[in-house]
């Protein structure tokens, strides 16, 4: 694990982004942990979490010409990543996101900000079981753009319909990288290093026994 990831799992924690309990996901599983991205919700927590997304980013190598946020979640997302790359990395580029309703007056449709074209990097909170990602991949394939990549804050590394990952089933189906900050992997291991939140640790192990890859 780096050092950037353990910052971040510690700061979901303090920001009581990243809970434990008992927690019934969009997908019917009841996880013993969440991930809710909405509680970075001040100024200065937004800014940071900007920087961590593009930190994973730049580590990762890869191309892409435009940010994208699928409404609603992954709006803020793309914004304050796209300007942790331009403050923090020198990579000022176009971003945009969709609207969940068509617009049928002012400027029309449902894509805002710059145009839906080239290698587009989509950003977003969590991936679970990959219905929600597959919706955005529909709107960038509408558009006749190419999805780059995606980049997400926590991968829960979860199966999908068959052996592989939801992720990895992503990946293959489009041929593209998913990209995260961090991975209940690190999550798992950030646990088991911390006397006080140890005690979570069996029942997220059971949990991935279950639904793990
Ligand atoms: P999938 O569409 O199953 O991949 O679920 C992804 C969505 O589930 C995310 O965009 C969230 O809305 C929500 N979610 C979280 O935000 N955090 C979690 O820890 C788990 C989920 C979830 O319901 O699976």
């Amino acid at each position: 694990m780096q050092a950037y990831q353990r910052e971040f799992i510690q700061f979901a924690l303090e920001r009581g982004v990243l809970r434990f309990g008992e927690f019934t996901l969009k997908s019917g599983r009841v996880s013993p942990y969440f991930f809710n991205a909405g509680l970075f919700d001040s100024g200065l927590a937004l800014a940071k979490l900007g920087r961590f997304y593009a930190q994973a980013l730049m580590d990762s190598g890869l191309e892409y010409d435009v940010v994208f946020g699928p409404a609603y979640k992954g709006i803020p997302l793309a914004a304050t990543t796209a300007v942790a790359l331009a403050e923090h990395h020198g990579q000022d580029r176009p971003w945009c996101f969709n609207r969940k309703e068509a617009k049928d007056h002012g400027e029309g449709g449902t894509l805002v900000g710059a145009p839906l074209a080239g290698k587009v990097l989509i950003v977003d909170d969590v991936i679970t079981a990959g219905t929600a990602i597959r919706e955005v991949m529909q709107i960038i394939s509408a558009q006749g753009a190419q999805a780059a990549g995606v980049l997400i804050a926590l991968d829960r590394q979860e199966r999908g319909a068959g052996e592989l990952s939801a992720i990895q089933e992503v990946e293959r189906d489009f041929k593209m990288p998913v990209l995260s900050i961090v991975s209940l992997e690190q999550v798992l291991q950030f646990l088991a290093e911390s006397p006080e939140l140890k005690q979570y640790l069996p029942a997220v192990e059971r949990y991935r026994e279950d639904y793990g890859i």
